[in-house]
């Protein structure tokens, strides 16, 4: 099978009664879920997508983004996600550099394009998921009328189509859009499926954001391809979480970042009882401590399975399913894919032990970023080898840890910062003369982002509130410092280079 759309319409076949997703009390049976999905796309025809065309989702957890998603891959169209806290400066960038001709969203991002229509002129119509209270003048569509058309016939969407577009920032500070192809999407679930023992069996609690690889490219796609169930969630809440896992005994798996697992554990203290037990709880996105590791085996009885992955890639390796599952790693790549740690400098591969730069090739790495051939260039070795930008090291047994990363990045709460794009907002506050962002450890979040600020001469010096609320109008919301310091000057090395490590030890004091 070439796409995720082709094993829907197969179990759409096998399964036709069977529950594909949940959703606030509503049900979608394979069938039902199919027939709109072919709706959706009928409707996309009808108002003149082409095939290769792209469309843009900014749109938060909801069975339209699903219809939605693979309505377009199903109309030979290409989805552009789009993280719902997205705001001015990553929209602008994201909508035009990917040439979106339509974009499905709700009201709220009805509101928040509003600003945006005369930087979008390639925009041309958005699809709207509820009531609109739309004054831009962008065309706004009811999703509901696209879902109005009859259902037509399709060709799946063959394997070396583009199915997704999605952003991830570089060290330039503007995100690139990475291409991922149907046979990357279709090859890596496979594997990631097999070595899970996902079956048709499992219904899975799935709490995280559609917009981004884990929630999509893992939950979803998964429970798809297997004819599984996913009880989908508009966002994580501990509390409603822990009540789920109690109550639906039909439950066997839950995936989640790190913040995710310390708030069940936060919250189970509180409970009556203890939580039952799945068959697989999953972490990834961010490193999962020892601590978080040991405390939930202890009190939910399980050994969580961490795995790692990036968007261009998708999930590169996972801790065994059998056998054990070691704190601290992220366990081996997965069968039919590659990893190596190579030298940072030489690129030469190093022994066990050694650590330097994570590099994975195999049917699951991207196929490039759009419109920048000399990122795409930089990114791969003339062997195809994929520069993760993760340092890490493998154990004599096999066991990959990153203890690291050869780029700048900040992961809070599983969602990357990279340092640049703030700080080029920051700058251009009038009260901030120079600026470098960094990460220091927090307990809910893992990592926070931290700006040391040197005052603007002459004038008001600026407050951490005054700064945040700066970023939040232009930059989603989990990007604003958390923590600003004021400081007399950057210590810079001889070649002008913020030294952010001597600031770290400054600052946080590590
Ligand atoms: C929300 N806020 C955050 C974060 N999330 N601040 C810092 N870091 C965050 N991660 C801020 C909001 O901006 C808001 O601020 C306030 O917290 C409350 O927002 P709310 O939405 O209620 O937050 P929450 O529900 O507490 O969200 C925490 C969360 C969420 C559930 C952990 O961040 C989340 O869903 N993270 C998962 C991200 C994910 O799926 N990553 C996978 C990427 P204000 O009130 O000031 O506006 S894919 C990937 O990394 C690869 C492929 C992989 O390996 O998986
Ligand atoms: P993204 O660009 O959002 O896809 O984020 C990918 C990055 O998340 C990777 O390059 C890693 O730095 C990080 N990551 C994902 N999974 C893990 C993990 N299990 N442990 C540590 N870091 C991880």
């Amino acid at each position: 099978m070439d796409s995720i759309v082709e094993a829907l319409a197969r179990n759409a076949t096998e399964y036709p009664e069977k529950t594909a997703l949940g959703f606030e009390g509503q049900n979608f049976s394979y069938t039902r879920l199919y027939r709109d999905v072919t709706r959706f796309a009928a409707g996309l025809k009808k108002w003149g997508l082409a095939p290769g065309d792209k469309v843009a989702l900014f749109l938060e957890n909801c069975p339209e983004f699903v219809m939605a998603y693979l309505g377009t891959h199903l109309a030979g169209g290409t989805v552009v996600l789009v993280n719902t806290q997205y705001r001015q400066v990553e929209l602008r960038h994201i909508l035009t550099d990917s040439e979106a001709r339509l974009v499905v969203t709700g009201p709220g991002g009805c509101t928040e394009l509003d600003h945006l229509k005369a930087d979008l002129p390639g925009l041309e119509a958005m699809v709207v998921v509820g009531s609109t209270n739309q004054a831009s003048g962008i065309p706004a569509l009811d999703f509901e009328a696209f879902l109005a058309e009859p259902t037509a016939a399709f060709d799946f969407p063959t394997a070396k189509s583009l199915a997704i577009i999605a952003y991830t920032s570089g060290t330039t500070g503007q995100a690139k859009g990475a291409m991922l192809l149907h046979s990357n999407l279709a090859s890596n679930i496979a594997t990631l499926t097999t070595t899970w023992e996902w079956t048709a069996a499992d219904r899975l609690l799935l709490v995280l954001p559609l917009f981004h690889a884990h929630g999509l490219m893992v939950g979803l796609h998964g429970t798809i391809w297997t004819g599984a169930s996913a009880e989908l969630r508009r966002k994580f809440e501990a509390a409603s979480v822990l009540e789920t896992l109690q109550q639906d005994t039909n439950l066997t798996m839950f995936f989640g970042v790190p913040t995710m697992y310390g708030r069940l554990l936060e919250g189970a203290a509180k409970l009556n009882g203890l939580p039952r037990p799945l068959r697989l709880y999953v972490s990834g996105s961010a490193p999962l401590s020892r601590e978080t590791f040991n405390a939930f085996e202890k009190i939910f009885g399980q050994r969580i399975l961490e795995r790692y992955g990036m968007t261009e890639t998708i999930m590169n390796m996972t801790n065994p399913y059998h056998g054990e599952r070691r704190a601290g790693t992220v366990g081996a790549p997965f069968p039919g894919q590659e990893a190596r740690i190579v030298d940072v400098q030489s690129r030469q591969p190093l022994p066990d032990g050694e650590t330097g730069e994570i590099e994975v090739r195999g049917p699951h790495v991207f196929a490039g970023y759009l419109h920048r051939p000399e990122a795409t260039a930089e990114a791969f070795d003339e062997d195809g080898w994929f520069k993760t930008g993760d340092l890490g090291w493998r154990s004599e047994d096999g066991y990959y840890s990153i203890n690291g990363r050869a780029r700048e990045l900040i992961i809070s709460g599983g969602y990357n910062v990279y340092p640049r794009e703030v700080e080029e907002v920051l700058l251009q506050h009038p009260s901030v003369g120079d600026v470098a962002v960094f990460g220091l450890p927090h307990p809910d979040l893992g990592e926070q982002v931290v700006a040391a600020v040197v005052p603007a001469p002459g004038q008001p010096l600026p407050s951490t509130n005054e700064l945040a609320e700066f970023c939040r109008h232009q930059l989603a919301s989990f990007k604003k410092p958390r923590q600003v310091v004021l400081v007399p000057s950057l210590p810079r090395n001889a070649l002008g280079k913020v030294q952010k490590h001597l600031l770290r030890e400054k600052i946080g004091g590590i």
